[in-house]
């Protein structure tokens, strides 16, 4: 069986602001853009993003500042480096097809000397061929790397060649996350706790507790954190009740809960929710599960 030498493991992305990272990870787990988990509860820190193909599983380890190319990379950019790769089992080392190292990447390259590394020259796409060369020698003399994978983010071009990279330094482990999980699911049901909360604050008994709320998407574009979520309720009354008249009640709902989800996810957050009837879902073991509500 294939899964005899399944591999997982914990990788950083490092490197300056701007060179890729986010763009980066994107390719890798495939347009499903992660999100940022506000809760550190396990013990290996933050997950960016979790890459499942076949026979391996790679778990993208959140580095703060990660999302802020803005920033300067300071004391904190490079202390959160330490962080990272305390818990990785290897990083990739973002940079650009310029033969000039930068002081920056420079102290990168030096707190993470200690871990195999991958060095990434992305944004291929904007240089020549012989270009690559003296970028790839400039590096190689700094320490060294498992290997040199030229590639663009942006056009797709190296993601298969990096991902089997990739393979190959991931260590034998087990799946350690659901294969269509991309990030670490616990957010989505305190997403999904939240906008229950607020159903159930902004409604007067009249509605029991017949809600049960569903997160079909929450996705981060920018610095934007787009949800969607269902709202089930038991009866076409109660649907009625939900929504209020002229939508007043959803809306009110909508954006007591969007406030506390901005909080959570510390990103502004658009939020659309659906109200629908499913009658019974107490009854399914199906539904049941789905909402988190049994094992
Ligand atoms: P980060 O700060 O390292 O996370 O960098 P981003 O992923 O935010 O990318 C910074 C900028 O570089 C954005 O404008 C991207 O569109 C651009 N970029 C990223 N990868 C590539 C690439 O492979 N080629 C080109 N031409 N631009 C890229
Ligand atoms: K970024």
């Amino acid at each position: 069986m294939e899964n005899k030498n399944f591999k997982s493991g914990y990788v950083g992305i490092v490197g300056i602001p701007n060179v890729g990272k986010t763009t980066l990870l994107n390719a890798l787990i495939g347009q499903k853009i992660a999100i940022i988990s506000p809760k550190p509860q396990t013990t290996r820190g933050k997950i960016l993003g979790i890459m499942s193909e076949s026979g391996m599983q790679a778990v993208f380890l959140d580095t703060p500042g990660f999302h802020k190319p803005k920033n300067k990379l300071g004391e904190n950019m490079l202390k959160a480096v330490n962080e990272t790769i305390g818990e990785a089992d290897f990083v990739l080392v973002v940079v650009e097809p310029t033969d000039e190292v930068r002081n920056a990447e420079l102290e990168i390259i030096e707190k993470t000397k200690n871990i195999p590394a991958i060095l990434v020259i992305n944004k291929c796409d904007t240089a020549r061929k012989d270009a690559l060369l003296p970028v790839i020698e400039k590096y190689s003399k700094l320490r060294e790397f498992a290997e040199i994978v030229p590639i663009s983010a942006k056009t797709g071009d190296g993601i298969d060649a990096l991902k089997e990279e990739v393979r190959k330094l991931l260590p034998e482990g087990p799946m350690y996350y659901p294969e269509d999980m991309v990030t670490d699911q616990p957010e989505k049901q305190i997403v999904a706790e939240i906008i229950r909360e607020k159903t159930l604050y902004t409604l007067d008994k009249e509605v029991p507790h017949g809600i049960a709320v569903e997160i079909v998407k929450m996705k981060e574009e920018k610095d934007i954190v787009s949800i969607s979520a269902n709202i089930f309720c038991e009866k076409d009354s109660h649907k009625g009740i939900i929504i209020g008249s002229g939508g007043r009640t959803l809306k009110r709902i909508g954006s007591l809960a969007r406030r506390d989800c901005e909080k959570l996810l510390d990103k502004k957050v658009f939020l659309e929710l659906w109200v629908k009837v499913k009658k019974d879902w107490r009854n399914s073991n199906f539904l049941m599960k789905e909402f988190g509500l049994k094992n």
